[in-house]
């Protein structure tokens, strides 16, 4: 059985943002049972951790001599051997890929960047001005994703890999009142968090919370 690893104690206060949602997500839909070793912000900086994360980072996922870091290609290797995450027919199996890809290299950065405008520069006066730029970014980014989504249900026909990295990326955005103004993403993720498979890597990720709290 794999075994991943996820925050002990998650900033995002079990609102399953951090990226071994992903990861439990993407085990679900396969069917795959799992372990999970949490570990403490100071642990990722430890040589046991760095050994398995070079950068001293969550979630890493580890089968016998297979080690993986990286979320994205945790579930690229998770998706290779599973035909409902990634299709094995070539020209949908290739659009699936596209997308994972954009999801981690096109749509999140401007997103994480948010986030860093939003705790580290804080103090800064001119926070709102970079606010404003990295707000158009995403937006310019929001809008060619709505464009090239249409009215479809999930972005390579049926639902794969990249609709779990897609809608993780995107949540990140949740109550900062820019992904609420497009309905189409409010959409799809209401029906990605309708799956039963992200319902149960939801609940799994909002425990580890409760327990943190309730200890
Ligand atoms: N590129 C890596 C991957 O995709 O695996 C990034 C992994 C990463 O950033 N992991 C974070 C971490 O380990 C945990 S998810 N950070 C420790 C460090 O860098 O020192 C962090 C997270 C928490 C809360 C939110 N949120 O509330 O939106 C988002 C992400």
């Amino acid at each position: 059985m794999p075994t991943i690893t996820a925050c002990k104690s998650s900033p995002d206060k079990g609102a399953g943002l951090a990226r071994d949602m992903r990861i439990r997500w993407a085990l679900e839909e396969a069917g795959q049972p799992y372990d999970v070793r949490l570990v403490a912000f100071e642990e990722m900086k430890q040589p046991a951790h760095l050994a398995l994360q070079p950068f001293g980072q969550i979630p890493t996922y580890e089968d016998g001599e297979v080690v993986l870091f990286e979320s994205g290609a945790i579930v690229l290797y998770i998706a290779e051997r599973n035909a409902r995450l990634l299709p094995e027919d070539n020209v949908t199996r290739a659009k699936a890929l596209s997308w994972m890809f954009a999801a981690l290299n096109t749509v999140e950065p401007p997103i994480v960047e948010r986030d860093y405008v939003k705790y580290f520069e804080a103090e800064k006066s001119w926070q709102t001005e970079r606010f404003a730029m990295v707000d158009d970014r995403i937006r310019m980014r929001l809008d060619q994703l709505a464009n090239a989504f249409g009215d479809a249900t999930w972005l390579a026909g049926s639902f794969s890999a990249a609709d779990i990295l897609m809608v993780h990326a995107i949540r990140r955005l949740e109550g900062s009142g820019i992904l609420e103004s497009y309905p189409v993403f409010m959409n799809y993720i209401a029906r990605a968090a309708d799956r039963p498979a992200y319902k149960r890597a939801f609940a799994a990720q909002y425990e580890v919370f409760q327990n943190v709290t309730s200890a």
